[in-house]
């Protein structure tokens, strides 16, 4: 066999497995990352205004100390070039480097049962073996590219996202963007004042609130440096971990005075997440507490955005139930001669025609540039790119064809061996800590193999089956089912519901977990 274990993907995930597995377990290990550079998402993100949302010092590992009191955030949210930093000083620091091969895409992995291996097979066609497969291969990493006709014959500068090439400016042209996510209203609140001219092709307005980033005062940072311990310990209590202490009251419980009184502290302070979480603890649970915060939202729209006709194109129309935005600043840059905005829901785009974008009225935008904000096939979007196969044959396409599930986001049945970092119906959290616990997780089974002197450890389907019952149970008591997103896989036309995640949380997920290890781990089976 060539390796113990094969990681594949170089973000938080797959980084931290190759370390735990490598340097902790004493696993010869390798990690493929089609990439050129490790870091992952903050790898490809590198458009302009691309930042993190969880607060600086939440977004990153957890478990390292001295790193911890090394690492010198400037701002509340880490833009992408800090995180990137970050993630390759990571890299460094545990001379990662020499087990990661970039540019190397995996095509696919065959489980050998005779051999209890994988046969990982690299897009160049080389074949490689191993042990164990841990694939980290990131929940927003496959680029949603919509098929709309004459995209590829356009004759403007056209680019996704997450696909930002290094050298190319958008200053004094007229640029398109579609997409009004997190991702196009970071990008939008950034090119705005430097555009000749920009029309935001927007499907679904949104709500948004002000970030509050901005940088940081030595003293507060030296404060964090200082209470590292006592703050992690306490933020892994949370549902979120994303710095935002999380409300114990009822939108229904205080009077409207004062419900108006904390929108307005929270929105002052800044950050989506505190203003979803930290107002109200039922913003997401209960449809009247919901309407309060769209209302609340809705009538700061009208107090920025100076041109009524505009601010009526702004106003959203379904609840407020997608990942919670926040900006420096989105609404405000509306108040600029040089920025549109189009109801692309009233009047969809029928086609790009040469450096055009056509609407189905005949309506005609000419561009120098589009960008495309369209986001994401989550979760399962790079699964279903790759020929993996598990017991029998069984393709991934096939376990996941009425839409993605596994045990824990880990593990699937029929596919032994095969570890998720971040798979389907793994905690809702702040990623990095969740990464985390995903990470020990796996090392904490490949040891229990280990010593139980199993060659092969799978998830059961029932445990498969029971955990994915309750992922469901949690979803549909809130309202995110009721709008389309990224979150239910319900952002892709046709997709299947696919739960990307288990809404408990982490401080919940981190409880399921203790209790797995506490039955023996009677939820997978252990073979030689
Ligand atoms: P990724 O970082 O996505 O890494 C996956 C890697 O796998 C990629 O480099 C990819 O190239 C590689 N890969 C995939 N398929 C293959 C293959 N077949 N062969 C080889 N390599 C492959 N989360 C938060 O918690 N807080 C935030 O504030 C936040 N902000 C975000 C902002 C943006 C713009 C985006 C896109 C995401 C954000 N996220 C945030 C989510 C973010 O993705 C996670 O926090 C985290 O970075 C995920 O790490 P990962 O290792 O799981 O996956
Ligand atoms: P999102 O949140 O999925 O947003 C994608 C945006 O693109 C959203 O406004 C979509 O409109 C729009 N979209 C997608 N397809 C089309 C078509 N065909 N026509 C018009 N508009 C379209 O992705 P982001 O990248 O912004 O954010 C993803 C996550 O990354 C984010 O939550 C953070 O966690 C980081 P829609 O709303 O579907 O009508």
């Amino acid at each position: 066999m060539d390796y113990d274990a094969i990681v594949i993907g170089a973000g938080f995930g797959g980084l931290y497995a190759l370390k735990r597995l490598r340097d902790d377990l004493g696993l010869k290990t390798h990690l493929y990352e089609q990439g050129q550079g490790v870091g992952g998402t903050w790898y490809w993100n590198k458009y302009p205004g691309a930042m993190s949302d969880t607060r600086s010092h939440l977004y990153c590992y957890s478990f390292d100390k001295e790193l911890l009191q090394s690492d010198n955030f400037k701002h509340h949210y880490r833009l992408q070039p800090e995180v990137l930093n970050y993630l390759e000083g990571f890299a460094q620091r545990y001379s990662l480097d020499k087990d990661i091969s970039t540019a190397t895409e995996v095509a696919g992995a065959a489980w050998d049962a005779d051999e209890n291996c994988w046969r990982v097979t690299l897009a160049h066609g080389r074949e490689v073996t191993a042990r164990f497969v841990v694939s980290a291969l990131g929940l927003l990493s496959s680029p949603n590219i919509p098929p709309f006709d004459g995209l590829e014959t356009f004759t403007g500068e056209i680019v996704h996202t997450s696909r930002w090439p290094e050298n190319t400016t958008w200053r004094d042209k007229r640029v398109g963007i579609i997409g009004t996510g997190s991702t196009g209203v970071q990008v939008i609140t950034a090119i705005a004042p430097d555009v000749k001219h920009l029309t935001v092709l927007q499907r679904s307005a949104q709500y948004s609130v002000p970030s509050g980033n901005g940088r940081m005062g030595e003293d507060h940072l030296r404060q964090i440096k200082e209470n590292y311990d006592e703050i992690w310990a306490e933020e892994k209590t949370t549902i979120t971990v994303f710095g935002a202490k999380e409300s114990k009251v009822s939108a229904h419980d205080v009077t409207p005075e004062e419900r108006e009184r904390i929108f307005e502290e929270s929105w002052a302070d800044g950050g989506g997440f505190r203003f979803m979480f930290g107002t109200f603890n039922d913003l997401i649970l209960d449809e009247v507490s919901n309407k309060y915060a769209q209302d609340f939202i809705k009538s700061k729209i009208r107090q920025v955005v100076k041109d009524p006709a505009k601010a009526e194109k702004l106003m959203p129309t379904d609840m407020y139930a997608k990942r919670p935005l926040c900006d420096a600043g989105y609404y405000q840059q509306f108040n600029r001669e040089n920025v549109d905005v189009v109801d692309v829901k009233a009047d969809p785009i029928a086609r790009l025609d040469g450096n055009s974008v056509i609407l189905e009225s005949g309506e005609s935008y000419e561009l120098d540039m589009l960008i495309l904000a369209t986001g994401f096939d989550a979760g399962d979007g790079n699964y279903m790119r790759l020929k993996l196969e598990g017991v029998d044959g069984l393709s991934i396409q096939e376990h996941w064809k009425e839409g993605a599930r596994s045990f824990l986001g880990i593990m699937n049945a029929n596919f032994p061996n095969l570890f998720m970092i971040n798979g389907p119906g793994g905690a809702f959290a702040n990623q990095p800590p969740a990464i985390e616990l995903y990470v020990d997780t796996v090392a904490e089974l490949i040891a229990e193999a280990k010593s139980r002197k199993a060659t092969a450890i799978e998830a059961k389907s029932s445990s498969e089956a029971e955990w994915f019952a309750i992922c469901d149970e949690l979803t549909d008591a809130t309202i995110l089912p009721k709008v389309k997103s990224w979150i239910l896989g319900s952002n892709i036309p046709g997709k299947p519901r696919s739960l990307n995640f288990y809404m408990g949380g982490y401080s919940k997920y981190k409880d399921v977990l203790d209790g797995v290890r506490s039955d023996g781990y009677t939820q997978f089976d252990f073979r030689s």
